[in-house]
């Protein structure tokens, strides 16, 4: 049964707010001047931040992620790095990168020109408002404002990152293009060396150069394309570098009642890596043994998660985990987020090298459409295209 808290009647603006307003986004409605949460945004009890999982306190606010330095991954420490990266990847599927190379220049312009696209007048950010999935750039609210039957407290700038659509990107803030070209250009060669890294810690590179014959493997599922180009080490390394990147600008303006809503609900990303950047307000959390721990911002580092194509890749042996982000009442949080993966085109399917009788294959292929239709067909609550993914019998 669904259950809504009973209110005492909600006696600001929020009360009239329709829906037309809603789809301006939150920035919009603190602009509107309301001073509670308008229905529309109240989860029902058993849902909001403090009910969901977590029953006992535990000590795991302080959780630390495992920190992975970018520049010993390329010193004397290699060896160290790759196994500290395994553990994460399977242990949390979530690390921060520090030492990693992109100036503080770059990250401290990128969130700073990010602010000001949000602080612009709603008549100039309602340009790139869009609903349609495919967008080069889309300017939206919630999580799937089309679908979500409780919306969330987050609007977004979304940008597909290839240079036929940089021309398309805001022209305003006047640095708004020039920064964000060079910060998806960075984030995506961060990206590439990570996937290197992150091959090698399956143990792919060496025995895919030069055993280009896959061992035998149960071939089962939704099998709907049979190239064998992915099983080429090579050949996925070069498929990464021409790869999607995707990112997302995202504004949690203040929120009257927190306790109520999300910023943004549970979910698990699309894609290979994300890569993300957080200014310095919290609000970020991952699900880590049953329980949300939130991750405090760490100045001028990247945390970086595992998306499900990942999960899928190595066959189950990386986790691509669930996250939230809460609302909060006292400040606006800006975040970065660059999700990165093969091309829209191309078929995700387990590295048939990681696929033997102890470990059958655990996901069926997947593709972009897949996606798409997940997303536009479903009002899941815990937004987990990767559970559709999987190969149900092998747990049966
Ligand atoms: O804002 C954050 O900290 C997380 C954003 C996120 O989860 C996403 O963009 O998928």
């Amino acid at each position: 049964m669904v259950m809504f808290q009973e209110m005492s009647p909600r006696d600001d603006k929020s009360e009239s707010i329709k829906g037309q307003e809603h789809n301006k986004g939150v920035k919009h409605l603190c602009e509107m001047g309301i001073t509670k949460v308008p229905k529309k945004y109240i989860l029902p009890t058993l849902e909001r931040p403090d009910n969901s999982i977590t029953t006992e306190l535990h000590d795991v606010t302080n959780l630390q992620l495992p920190v992975i330095d970018f520049a010993e991954l390329h010193g004397a420490n290699h060896e160290q790095v790759i196994t500290s990266l395994a553990h994460a990847c399977q242990n949390y599927g979530f690390f921060q990168v520090i030492n990693h190379g992109i100036s503080s220049n770059v990250i401290d312009e990128m969130i700073d020109v990010g602010r000001r696209f949000f602080e612009l007048p709603l008549k100039e950010r309602e340009k790139y408002m869009s609903t349609d999935v495919h967008s080069l750039v889309r300017y939206g609210t919630s999580f799937n404002q089309m679908k979500d039957g409780v919306l969330c407290w987050r609007d977004f700038l979304k940008l597909v990152c290839t240079t036929e659509a940089h021309s398309q990107w805001p022209s305003s803030p006047l640095d708004f293009r020039e920064m964000g070209v060079e910060y998806a250009r960075e984030t995506k060669m961060l990206f590439q060396s990570l996937m290197e890294a992150i091959l090698e810690s399956l143990g792919l590179e060496e025995k895919n150069t030069h055993n280009k014959t896959p061992k035998t493997h149960q071939e089962s599922g939704n099998n709907k394309h049979s190239s064998k180009r992915e099983e080429n080490y090579d050949n996925i390394i070069k498929d990464i570098g021409d790869g999607s990147q995707l990112m997302v600008v995202n504004c949690y303006p203040p929120c009257p009642e927190p306790e109520l809503t999300f910023g943004m609900p549970p979910h698990s990303d699309y894609g290979f890596l994300t890569l993300l950047l957080q200014d310095e307000v919290e609000g970020l959390q991952i699900l880590h043994k049953d329980h949300w721990v939130t991750i405090k911002p760490r100045p001028q580092s990247f945390v970086v998660n595992i998306g499900d194509h990942l999960e899928i890749l190595s066959n189950g042996r990386y986790k691509s985990v669930m996250h939230r982000v809460l609302a909060n009442s006292k400040k606006s949080r800006i975040s970065v987020a660059s999700l990165h993966s093969l091309a829209f085109t191309a078929v995700i399917r387990p590295w048939p090298m990681l696929i033997n009788d102890e470990n059958p294959k655990r996901y069926k292929d997947t593709d972009f459409a897949d996606f798409v239709q997940y997303i536009t067909t479903c009002d899941s609550k815990h937004k987990n295209f990767l559970e559709s993914r999987k190969l149900t019998h092998i747990y049966t």
